[in-house]
């Protein structure tokens, strides 16, 4: 590891049968703005979620960090999307002939089976709804000591890439496991090299297998994941 790690934190929480009760807890929501403070700038963005009264259990549950698995419904027009198709661009796409011919073939054949009217009727209902994408993510609940909100707050940082934001999309998320309690902190540097220790905890602890959600599959030489993570993806 070589991340700095002043506190001496431990990489890994709970045991490696997966999670322990009162965990895991179910949240869900649309995407909405947050604070708007530049956590992205920070390289640290978050989606933040609405805390209602419906989920009683948020009021009572300690303010702190949290790890646990975070389910997107992309639509198809975003580009993580798995049904993302990139827009035509405007030059002809320039094919050798035999490609040319393989594509009509292709083509010609699945006009015959019938196939081409029902893979697009599938793929228009994907872009209309969207699909659950699942990764793994930490996130904090509480008040941010640190900028000293008023308000009580759930953001969530998710461990991927996204080449574009999802405001408004539909998250769903497993809070598996408890990492630390807010702190305040003398720099927003102390507060960065926290928040990507706490990354590598999720990162860490998530990768065992009775903490891997099932519905992902297995992942290279790896083995298959314990944890129910239907309601993720239903
Ligand atoms: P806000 O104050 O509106 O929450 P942020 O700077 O925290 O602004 O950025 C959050 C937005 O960034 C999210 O709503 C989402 O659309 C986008 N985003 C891009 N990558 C991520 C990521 N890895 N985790 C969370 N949000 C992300
Ligand atoms: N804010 C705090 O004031 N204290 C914290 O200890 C703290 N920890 C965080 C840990 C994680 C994993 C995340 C995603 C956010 C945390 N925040 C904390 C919230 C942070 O201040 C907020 O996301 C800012 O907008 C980042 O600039
Ligand atoms: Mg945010």
């Amino acid at each position: 590891m070589s991340l700095p790690n002043p506190d001496n934190r431990p990489l890994l929480i709970g045991p490696p049968t997966g999670p322990e009760a009162p965990f895991p807890f179910r949240m869900e929501g649309e995407v909405i703005s947050g604070f708007g403070r530049g956590s992205k700038e920070l390289g640290i963005p978050t989606a933040n979620l609405p805390v209602d009264d419906e989920n009683t259990w948020i009021k009572n549950i300690d303010s702190g960090i949290y790890f646990g698995w975070a389910s997107l419904k992309l639509p198809a027009s975003h580009p993580n999307s798995v049904l993302y198709q990139k827009p035509p661009t405007s030059e002809p796409v320039m094919m050798e002939p035999v490609q040319q011919q393989q594509q009509q073939q292709n083509q010609q054949q699945q006009q015959q089976e019938g196939g081409i009217e029902s893979a697009q009727q599938a793929k228009l209902v994907d872009q209309q709804t969207g699909q659950w994408q699942i990764y793994p993510m930490v996130m904090s609940i509480g008040y941010n000591p640190f900028y000293k909100n008023t308000v009580r707050s759930a953001e969530v940082h998710v461990l991927g890439e996204f080449a574009a934001d999802f405001y408004g999309v539909g998250m769903r998320l497993l809070i598996t496991g408890f990492i630390r309690n807010e702190k305040d902190y003398s720099g927003l540097e102390a507060l960065i090299a926290d928040i990507h220790f706490d990354c590598e905890v999720a990162r860490h602890s998530l990768a065992r297998k009775g903490w891997r959600v099932r519905e992902l599959g297995v992942k290279e030489g790896g083995e298959e994941g314990e944890l129910d993570g239907s309601w993720l993806v239903r």
